[in-house]
């Protein structure tokens, strides 16, 4: 190993440091710590870390497989034991004899077995079932006058990780529950990374974190036989939400289409939590943080919900990924509401530390401030995605917390929960935590310790390491805890009194949705409810409804077979918040599947065409058939028997196949849906599905024959094209609003 030559700077420094001290040193004594002689007085001139002594080598920069970057988790082409042994057999044990017993000197056996035996780390105790990708931020300027965080800078770049979540189910639970959704991005700013640890709601359930076991344990499986596993519809959720009433804002958004979204490209995001943001002249604001999707936000049904547990309980997953790999980067604008910073930090008499309370949009509108794009999916899931750790407390200079006490709580919560999930204090190290900004820390040792960190001081002030590392003041961008007044008081376990209005935000919400979002909103109460146990929890949780709303109470009191109740508080006088509807607007189609169903005995007329400009648009072509392989020349991605109308978008229709010969109930179940024998009933099944889900439906030539016998023929948003073209571009101006939303006749006002 070659001694290493101090940078310049550096190597005066030590020099005219040991021109003082040469008379009271031997300078080539050993055991000297540190590879200069401290000076006397405490060093305060900034510079770099001291190098090692001569003597002193490390390790070279490799990834820990022996890579020279720590891209690559393997090299080489032979296969070798962790320490870089190649072998000739790893499907055989060493034993003595070929009917003999296992040899205890076989490393190789003993190495491979041990590392599979502990593959597995505890998955998180929330938000465990979760999706990674890797993207791009780009700042606008536009929040330049409000903070000083340097990433949101005009044009400024950020590399970010983002991991999407449910909450309540486990590593393997299926993604298309009814659940409050994570948005946890990570941006690895030069200033520090900066973690934005958000929700695809703006509410949580409880005002204070000191609940937050109470609520999780009511809401994951019940204790006794561990079900019903990533679920809401059961008794102890609702025994809690309705017994601390505070909950019933969020769990008015969990009930309505935000809890089944389409995709987490078409998910909103929240902080949720006000923060404080302090520009360079020190002036301050407190702002909301806000995701908007370009794309929307989009749901699913509650029937495709359902059935996706099944077809594909990786939906959610599978979506982002092929999405990406297609092209269609998802795309959020990241903006704020601004809102003074006054003592009583409140908002249009909105407390703004009370976590359950939003500040509606035409209050104080989004500003944007930046652009996210995903565009890489990870390259191993464990290392990124599952080892993946953000903390609230992860803020460069510029963006501060205030008092919220949830936020309070948090920031306690989520390094002390990385400790036993990544096995110990040092997964800062871990390559997708690591931060790009240069690290200085006098954090040591520890499980894990990848660093290896020279000097003999870590510690401040120091006088032996040169007294590096060195205090940042404004001028070297240090992060500013900013001062806030903490009014006198009595030290108490006690909420302010503006925390105990419960309910006129829930019924903000109602009041805000359309007439077809109210039908979910009173379908998913009467389902969840009627998955209870026990009437005295439906009873309860009606008496809340009775304080959001008549109707909504009224509604699911009758689909309960109970009385409604009359409502214990005054029902709020609140103005709707318009943003908070789904319905009503165009996106951009981009990324959406259009499922093609062909013929392949009738011709193709058309269908490479349109599968070209499907793919041209944007979407995403997938071709289902009778059979698998290729239809003239085609490729096929789903047949009848693997196909589910849940998959697609929208349907087109390019011909009538008739029953395969697999279309007998004994080889797939679908082939019994009962219709005209002159197409194979799954077919039938399919477009029936997608019509019972307001999906657009287009056909031309055979396939107009298909819309008759499935019943569709001439309804909303089913179109008979001229041509594929035809088809296709109705279908696709559909397809804009999201679903045929007159197809569902609606009740209520
Ligand atoms: Fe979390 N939360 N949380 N949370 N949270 C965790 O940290 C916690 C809250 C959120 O993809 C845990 O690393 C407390 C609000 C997301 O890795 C844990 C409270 C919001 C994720 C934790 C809250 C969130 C977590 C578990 C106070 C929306 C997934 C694993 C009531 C703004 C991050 C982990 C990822 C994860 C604690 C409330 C969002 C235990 C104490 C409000 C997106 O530390």
């Amino acid at each position: 190993m070659s001694a290493r030559k101090p940078a310049k700077a550096v190597k005066d420094v030590v020099e005219a440091a040991a021109e003082k001290v040469a008379d009271v040193l031997t300078p080539d004594a050993p055991g000297a710590p540190g590879s200069a002689p401290p000076p006397v007085a405490e060093p305060t001139t900034p510079h770099g870390p001291l190098p090692p002594k001569g003597e002193q080598g490390a390790p070279e920069t490799r990834s820990p497989t022996g890579a020279p970057t720590t891209a690559n988790g393997q090299q080489g082409a032979y296969l070798t034991t962790s320490q870089g042994a190649r072998l000739r057999d790893t499907d055989h044990s060493l034993k003595a004899g070929p009917r003999g017993p296992i040899l205890l000197q076989d490393h190789h056996f003993r190495e491979k077995i041990t590392h599979f035996d502990h593959e597995r780390i505890p998955e998180r105790v929330v938000h465990a079932r979760g999706t990674g990708a890797h993207g791009v931020f780009v700042g606008y300027g536009t929040a330049e006058s409000i903070t000083r965080a340097g990433f949101l800078a005009k044009g400024r770049e950020t590399e970010v990780f983002v991991r999407f979540s449910t909450v309540l189910g486990s590593r393997g639970s299926a993604d298309t529950v009814r659940d409050t959704r994570g948005f946890a991005a990570k941006f690895y700013t030069d200033e520090g990374t900066f973690d934005l640890v958000a929700n695809n709601m703006p509410v949580f359930f409880i005002q204070d974190a000191i609940k937050f076991p109470d609520i999780i344990h009511a809401g994951k499986p019940h204790p006794d036989r561990e079900i019903p596993q990533a679920q809401s519809a059961h008794d102890t959720f609702w025994d809690f939400v309705s017994l601390h009433t505070e909950a019933q804002h969020h769990t008015m958004w969990n009930m309505s289409d935000r809890g089944i979204p389409r995709s987490y490209r078409m998910m909103e995001g929240f902080g949720v939590h006000t923060f404080r943001l302090v520009n360079a002249a020190g002036e301050t604001v407190l702002v909301k943080f806000h995701w908007k999707p370009q794309l929307g936000v989009h749901s699913l049904t509650w029937e495709e919900a359902q059935l996706l547990g099944g077809v594909d309980p990786d939906f959610h997953r599978r979506d982002l990924y092929d999405a990406i790999e297609a092209g269609a980067y998802p795309e959020w604008e990241l903006g704020v509401q601004v809102l003074p910073d006054t003592p009583e930090e409140t908002f249009a008499g909105i407390d703004l530390l009370d976590p359950t309370k939003i500040v509606p949009e035409e209050l104080a509108p989004v500003q944007p401030i930046g652009r996210l794009t995903l565009n890489r999916t990870p390259t191993n899931f464990f290392a990124e995605t599952e080892q993946v750790a953000f903390h609230v407390g992860h803020l460069p200079q510029g963006i501060d917390v205030t008092n919220d006490p949830l936020l309070q709580g948090r920031l306690f919560s989520y390094v002390d929960t990385q400790l036993t999930r990544l096995g110990g204090p040092n997964f800062s190290q871990i390559p997708v935590n690591r931060p790009h900004a240069p690290v200085n820390d006098m954090l040591r040792d520890g499980f894990h310790q990848q660093a290896v960190h020279a000097g003999v001081a870590p510690y401040r002030p120091n006088s032996l390491d040169g007294g590096n590392p060195f205090p940042a003041g404004d001028a070297e961008g240090a992060f500013v805890d900013v001062t806030v007044t903490v009014a006198q008081a009595p030290k108490v376990r006690a909420n302010p009194a503006s925390f105990d209005d419960h309910f006129s935000q829930a019924r903000l919400f109602w009041l805000s949705m359309s007439p077809v979002e109210r039908e979910h909103i009173v379908r998913a109460y009467t389902f969840e409810l009627g998955k209870c146990y026990h009437q005295a929890i439906r009873e309860r949780q009606l008496a809340c409804l009775a304080n959001i709303d008549p109707v909504l109470c009224a509604q699911v009191a009758a689909g309960l077979g109970l009385p409604a109740p009359e409502p214990t508080v005054p029902l709020a006088d609140v103005a709707p918040s318009p943003a908070l509807s789904q319905v009503g607007r165009e996106w951009p189609a981009d990324g959406r599947t259009v499922g093609i169903v062909v013929d392949p005995d009738a011709g193709l007329d058309g269908v490479g065409r349109v599968r070209r400009a499907v793919l041209a648009a944007g979407m995403v072509p997938l071709l289902i058939a009778p059979h698998g392989g290729a239809v003239g020349g085609l490729p096929v991605q789903r047949t009848f028997a693997t196909g589910r109308s849940v998959e697609f978008d929208a349907l087109l229709l390019a011909g009538a196949p008739v029953p395969a010969p697999d279309a007998l109930p004994a080889r797939d179940e679908k082939a019994g849906a009962p219709g005209p024998a002159a197409v194979d009933p799954r077919v039938l099944l399919l477009v029936q599905e997608c019509w019972r889900h307001a999906k657009a439906i287009g056909a031309w030539g055979a396939g107009v024959a298909v819309l008759e016998l499935a019943g569709v023929a001439g309804t909303p948003g089913v179109v008979a094209g001229d041509s594929g073209d035809d088809a296709l571009a109705a279908v696709q101006r559909l397809l804009a609003a999201h679903r045929v939303w007159e197809r569902f006749p609606v009740s209520l006002p």
